[in-house]
């Protein structure tokens, strides 16, 4: 007749020994055998990168991916990226004129009849900027302040959210350029910022967390006019994140080394609508100046091991390690 093992004499702590080895191996090898699973993270960008002037092609930077297509003093769309859905901003019965991408325009025209009803009408002053608009406002910036100056609130050809066809600066309507004072303590300025972003429209260059007009997180000065359409959905994520357009593109979405400009691997598909044909570029009005200052240099962590989420490794390496500790236990146990 055999007698069972009993739990806590020394066979069974063997075959306890033997189980703990063995589940140990296969849960820790098989934690780290999978990547992380996670929403939306990029693999490998590590923290938001300084605000140096750089021409890295972002990505993803195809027309179809216009809700999360990045470019900053870094990130450059190129000199032949022309949205191919231009329509004139009038379709939104919006007051202004120039173009902007279809996709935005249902948003476009409920946001200005909603402002128009709360009392604070809204115009448009500049929207779709060609690459080209982009040389001679920069350059005219450029001769007129010194490049570095320049750099701190005009985008450089390439690398402005105008190019995409998915930022405006608005104005009051009927007012004049909202780039003299602070068009954001204007009735119409006051009630973008609190609104926008409820339809699609969030502010790309805000002030810094304690109040300052140059950001090293945006790499530009304050601009209360200036906005950028990233969809009603991303546009509240965004907004309740807390974070600049920059640092969530970048955190979220953006899958270029920033240093390299190699593509980096990602788990996550970039979600975007779907836009509609139309070409027909063309020009707009140019903005005056805005006062100068600063530096750049930033920084947030970011990202994963070699593709797996910090703690499944370290769940994974603590498993090995147990299961060793009981495998010398076991072989102590033997002897
Ligand atoms: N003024 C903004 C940064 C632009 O030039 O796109
Ligand atoms: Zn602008």
């Amino acid at each position: 007749m055999t007698t069972p093992d009993h739990p806590f004499s020394p066979r069974g702590a063997r075959l306890r020994a033997r189980r703990v080895l063995v589940a140990g191996l296969a849960l820790g090898v098989g934690l780290l055998a999978f990547p992380a699973t996670g929403p939306s993270r990029v693999g490998a960008v590590g923290p938001l990168p300084a605000c140096r002037v750089a021409d890295i092609q972002t990505l993803p930077g195809d027309y179809d991916s216009w809700s999360t297509t990045l470019v900053d003093r870094i990130l450059t769309v190129g000199e032949d990226y022309v949205p191919p859905d231009l329509v004139s901003v009038r379709d939104a019965g919006i007051a202004g004129g120039g173009y902007i991408r279809e996709v935005t325009i249902d948003d476009l025209a409920a946001m200005a009849k909603a402002a128009a009803d709360a009392g604070s009408p809204i115009g448009v002053w500049s929207p779709y900027r060609s690459y080209q608009e982009q040389v001679t406002i920069f350059n005219n910036y450029a001769n007129f302040d010194g490049f570095d100056d320049a750099l701190t609130y005009s985008a450089r050809p390439g690398h402005s959210e105008h190019q995409l066809g998915l930022a405006i600066d608005f104005m009051t309507a009927g007012g004049g350029s909202p780039l003299p004072g602070d068009w954001g303590t204007t009735p119409a300025g006051k009630w973008m910022a609190a609104n926008a972003w409820t339809f699609g429209w969030v502010l790309s260059y805000p002030r810094t967390k304690d109040g300052g007009f140059y950001s090293d997180i945006t790499c530009f000065h304050y601009e209360p006019w200036h906005y950028r359409y990233l969809g009603r959905e991303l546009a509240a994520k965004v907004h309740g994140s807390g974070l600049t357009i920059r640092e969530y593109l970048w955190n979220n979405f953006t899958m270029v080394d920033p240093i390299t400009g190699q593509p980096v691997p990602t788990a996550t598909p970039t979600p975007s609508p779907s836009p509609t044909p139309t070409p027909t570029p063309s020009p707009t009005a140019t903005p005056m100046p805005t006062p100068s200052a600063a530096p750049s240099a930033s920084a947030q962590p970011v990202g994963t091991w070699l593709g797996v989420d910090p703690p499944v490794v370290l769940g994974g390496v603590g498993l090995i390690m147990l299961a060793s500790i009981g495998f010398v236990a076991w072989r102590g146990l033997r002897r």
